[in-house]
């Protein structure tokens, strides 16, 4: 047996991510791959999976915490070697995301000495609860990493009565809680492990001489039976009483919250409090933060130009009309509204419509279709939508831009990069193909799939989703006769394509059947101007019309 780290793998370049998810728990035996956690930049989000087959010791990240390449998130035991991993050089070469762990057990593995002094990890347990049993922790103080001194607060519980914070015995740095929010302890439980130092300022006091847990136990804390001696008790809150008059120091919440609180400069008790008895949460505050922006901005919007006059949402109860569930909305679902709003109240947009008739593509299609399925690849309409309209950016060059965002200069693209909209269940996502004037169909459909799948499986990178000058939104294979679609901005336009459908054309001498394709452009009137959209756009049909000038 061998204790691993686990950490954070290469996040294709995103920084502090989200955790989003803790897929498994302490005791968990998972296979190699399967999902640890989850996390979640600002365009996807990501499964980061197991190094290696093992059991989970402990995880030491939390949802909503952020994380970056090379964190800790917790530790294993895998089947390699035959002891505690310290020598990692005799085990076989572990995977990108972990390594190996450090000394793990206090009196197995003494940490080697310091400069400051001996290092040595210790486990932190649950102390006298003064009788109460299996009380609810109710909030983690501190994560992995943390530098905590001797009487911080490590995690707060809760018992019928009052809360407490279990306070660190010593000082030192947080190795691993083995604990989460919602989880139940009794005296005596391990939550997690701290590195101590001897001989430098530990709090720990002669801990290597002492036994582990004894040295590492947080100080006896208040039994959480009684009221009178409850440090965090909640003050039994009147429903009539205006909450803007009551005291902060009144206010039913955790140190850590309170923490946050000050920083983030928050009145407590403006905050809507949804934790237990009234508790002011985490989440709490961050949503009345979000609020308060929220607010802010659209009282700025509402100002540009003059007032506006956007009146805010009134808040409506649906159950009354019938009954509704209410579902969180994923980050990437969130993100897309804000962005939709941003895009929308700040680009000028134009749309302008077209038809393409794509008789003869369909019959080259189909003619294709033979040799596409021995290259084992699928050719719809969508390699050939991004082609054209890589050729249509670099035939009209005015219309590859960006408009600077100082406002006052265009940037002029010498490269064609095409975001293709990918519909997930978890929410629209826009990976980017790059080069696609240089690539072929067959080149063009295999990526597209590719791409497709993985922004289905959550698979895809931050580096993914950057850098398009233009996207293409395909409805085609849901139906509909025409959409005006939102630029992606800061790229100058997307074209929405709908189903296409078999009409009747005058070819000049009399009504013929025709494939017709419906096309829209939406673009930024500020970077671009009408003629260089129809100009585009004209170009853009003309190509699918006639794929022989793709030649040209
Ligand atoms: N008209 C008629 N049929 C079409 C068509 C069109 N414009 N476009 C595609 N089709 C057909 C395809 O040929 C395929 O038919 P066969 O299976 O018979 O060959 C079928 O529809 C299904 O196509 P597909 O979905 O497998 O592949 P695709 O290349 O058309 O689309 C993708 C890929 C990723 C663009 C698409 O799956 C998708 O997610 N579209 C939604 C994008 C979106 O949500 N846009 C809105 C953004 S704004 O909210």
């Amino acid at each position: 047996m061998a204790k691993q780290v686990i950490k954070v793998p290469d996040l294709g370049g995103a920084d502090q991510v989200d955790v989003i998810e803790i897929a498994v728990a302490v005791g968990d035996t998972v296979a190699e791959e399967d999902a640890l956690i989850v996390v979640e930049g600002d365009k996807a989000s990501m499964d980061v999976p197991a190094p290696v087959a093992g059991k989970i010791l402990s995880i030491s990240v939390k949802e909503g915490d952020k994380v970056s390449e090379g964190d800790v998130i917790g530790e294993m035991e895998t089947d390699a070697g035959d002891d505690a991993g310290s020598d990692a050089s005799e085990e076989p070469a572990p995977a990108p995301a972990a390594e190996q762990a450090p000394a793990p057990a206090a009196e197995e593995a003494p940490a080697p000495a310091a400069a400051a002094g001996v290092e040595k990890e210790e486990e932190i347990v649950v102390p006298d609860l003064g009788g109460a049993e299996s009380v609810d922790v109710i909030e983690i103080s501190v994560s992995a990493g943390d530098e905590i001194e001797e009487g911080d607060a490590l995690i707060v519980v809760e018992g019928d009565k009052a809360s407490m914070d279990v306070p660190s015995a010593a000082t030192g740095t947080i190795v691993s809680i083995s604990v989460k929010e919602g989880d139940k302890v009794s005296t005596g439980d391990v939550i997690g492990v701290i590195k101590t130092r001897s001989g430098g300022d530990s709090g720990g006091g002669g801990a290597s001489a002492a036994p582990a847990p004894a040295a590492a136990a947080p100080a006896p804390v208040p039994a959480p039976t009684s009221e009178a001696e409850a440090p965090q008790e909640a003050p039994k809150r009147d429903p009539h009483v205006e909450r803007d008059h009551t005291p902060s120091a009144e206010v039913y919440a955790g140190p850590a919250v309170r923490k946050l609180g000050r920083e983030l400069g928050v009145t407590l008790n403006k905050v809507k409090p949804t934790g237990p008895r009234g508790r002011v949460t985490k989440d709490d505050l961050h949503a009345y933060i979000k609020e308060q922006v929220k607010k802010a901005e659209s009282g700025a919007a509402a100002g540009i130009g003059g007032n506006i006059g956007i009146a805010p949402m009134p808040e409506i109860d649906f159950s009354q009309f019938g009954p509704v569930r209410v579902e969180p909305m994923s980050k990437i679902h969130k993100l897309t509204a804000a962005n939709m709003v941003r895009n929308s109240l700040t680009v000028p947009h134009v749309t302008q419509f077209d038809d393409a008739d794509i008789t003869d593509l369909e019959d080259f299609r189909k003619a294709m279709k033979a040799e596409a399925e021995k290259r084992g690849v699928k050719i719809t309409p969508v390699p050939f939508l991004l082609k054209a309209a890589a050729a249509a950016l670099r035939e009209v060059p005015s219309f590859n831009v960006s408009l600077h965002n100082d406002g006052e200069h265009i940037v002029k693209k010498d490269y064609v990069h095409i975001g293709m909209a990918v519909d997930t269940p978890k929410g629209l996502v826009v990976p980017v193909i790059r080069d696609v004037d240089k690539k072929g169909l067959y080149e063009l459909a295999e990526e597209a799939t590719a791409m497709a799948v993985a922004a289905r499986d959550g698979k895809l990178k931050p580096r993914d989703m950057q850098g398009a000058c233009f996207t293409i939104s395909s409805l085609g294979a849901i139906g509909g006769t025409g959409f005006t679609p939102i630029v992606n901005a800061p790229e100058v336009g997307i074209l929405g394509v709908s189903k296409l459908a078999i009409r009747p054309e005058w070819n000049g001498s009399e009504f013929v059947p025709r494939k017709m394709l419906p096309l829209a452009l939406s673009y930024d009137h500020r970077a671009v101007n009408g003629g260089d959209a129809g100009r585009f756009l004209t170009y853009l049909a003309g190509v699918l019309a006639d794929v022989r000038k793709l030649l040209l």
